[in-house]
């Protein structure tokens, strides 16, 4: 299977996860969970907490991210991952993406098991995304998301959540767009690491993320 019908496929397990309403029906089984409320990082590399809106976060992060360490995981088909992302301040989204210069876009990525050399095909890739640059008829700062990359939304399309900027927007009351993530991937290793990471542009003031409430589950097929 090609990386791009491995992304469709991904692509297509979420969307139909998220509109089943029996899912609790499916064996799933939690695996982790953190609000880091509790200073438990144990699994993690690259802890940077700070507060948001009295609210311990993972993050803000701008060019960097952090692993998570998961060593045994029960039996499973599949992985899901569900947390609160927060994106800060003056992301473009894909604004240069007709430009000259692709790296110019404001993506944020998941990878699974990088480091277990596996087949092209096979490695866990999600990468998409995020604007809260203006979005109005006939000119808009689009995003990737709820898509990925590099298809093109609305800036800010599916947000649950319109807050306060971080730093360069912190005076904006929509300066911060919330996310809730909630992410299917086929993966049947025993253990896994989970990296979060951005290619953002601007400087850590200028554009940044923090994430929340992070949940792991797998399960198997039915
Ligand atoms: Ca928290
Ligand atoms: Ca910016
Ligand atoms: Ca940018």
């Amino acid at each position: 299977m090609s990386g791009q019908n491995s992304r469709v496929l991904i692509i297509a397990l979420v969307l139909i996860l998220m509109g089943c309403k029996d899912f609790s029906l499916k064996p799933e089984i939690a695996v982790y969970n953190n609000d880091f409320e509790s200073e438990d990082y144990t699994g993690i590399e690259g802890v940077f907490i700070s507060i948001f809106e009295s609210n311990r976060v993972m993050g803000f992060f701008n060019k960097r991210g952090f692993n998570l360490n998961l060593p045994s995981l029960p039996e499973h088909d599949f992985i899901r991952l569900t947390f609160d992302l927060y994106v800060h301040d003056s992301w473009e989204g894909n604004a240069n993406l007709d430009g000259e210069a692709l790296d110019e876009k404001d993506s944020w990525v998941l990878e699974i098991d990088t480091a277990k050399n596996l087949k092209g095909s096979d490695i866990l890739y999600y990468e998409t995304t995020f604007s809260n640059g203006l979005c109005i008829p006939g000119f808009c700062y689009t995003q990737s998301f709820p898509d990925q990359f590099p298809l093109t939304n609305d800036a800010k399309k599916g947000a649950s959540l319109l807050t306060n900027g971080r730093c360069l927007w912190s005076n904006t009351p929509t300066g911060t767009s919330m996310y809730k993530m909630d992410l299917v991937f086929p993966h049947k290793d025993r253990t896994a690491v989970l990296t979060f990471y951005d290619k953002l542009n601007g400087n850590l003031c200028d554009e940044s993320w923090s994430l929340d409430n992070l949940s792991v589950s797998t399960f198997k097929k039915e």
